[in-house]
């Protein structure tokens, strides 16, 4: 080949590399630990940075649930008009803006005098941001979670059963394979 094709692999490599800054990372509230009582969700979020198109995945047993509420709704744990209410132990919630949002259990309780209750503050993509994500990701493991007396604690979610690091959520790299690929196939198309 003649010497395109070392522009040519330059190009791609850049563009792969812009792609997989920009891969959307699934956080798992409360990471290990899940969505449950007695976790503290202020810990949970100190340090890390949402981006517009990460997503958070709320874990629990079944007698929990989420709901997203305003947030004066919030701060006073009523459950009385929430924008929405999800169950089944594997809720999804994309951040597709930025801004704060704001979840609580509803069970009599679990906000109030359990701490289930989360904000999240997403902020819009940009090169900082993806640095900020990504040091977070790289970082020591948070300090524990748990804010309550042990014997208080969930049974079933107890730390020493929960594994230590909270940053093992998983992490949708597909898109950013597939807009590499494609980028890929359009530059050989191109150079053909
Ligand atoms: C939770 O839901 C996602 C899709 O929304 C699915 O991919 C995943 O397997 C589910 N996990 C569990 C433990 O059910
Ligand atoms: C529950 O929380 C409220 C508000 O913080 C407090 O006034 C109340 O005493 C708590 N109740 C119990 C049983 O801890
Ligand atoms: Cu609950």
């Amino acid at each position: 080949m003649k010497a395109s094709s070392g522009a040519l692999l330059a190009a791609v490599m850049a563009i792969a590399a812009v792609a997989s800054t920009a891969v959307a990372k699934d956080y798992t509230v409360g990471g290990s630990y899940g969505w449950d009582t007695y976790i503290d969700y202020d810990k949970w979020t100190a340090g890390k940075t949402f981006i517009v198109g990460d997503t958070i995945t709320f874990k629990y047993e079944p007698y929990h649930n989420v709901l997203e509420v305003p947030e004066t709704d919030y701060d006073s744990c009523t459950a009385s008009n929430p924008f929405s209410v999800h169950s089944g132990g594997n809720t999804t919630f994309e951040l597709t803006d930025a801004g704060t949002r704001y979840f609580i259990c509803s069970i009599p309780r679990h906000c109030l005098n359990g701490t289930m209750h989360v904000k999240v503050t997403t902020v819009p993509y940009s090169a900082s941001a993806a640095a900020a994500a990504a040091a977070a990701d790289a970082g020591p493991s948070a300090a524990p979670l748990p804010s309550a007396p042990a014997d208080e604690q969930h049974k079933s979610m107890s730390p020493a059963a929960a594994p230590s690091t909270a940053s093992s959520a998983p992490r949708y790299r597909q898109p950013a394979v597939a807009v590499a690929g494609l980028a890929l196939a359009a530059l050989v198309a191109m150079a053909a």
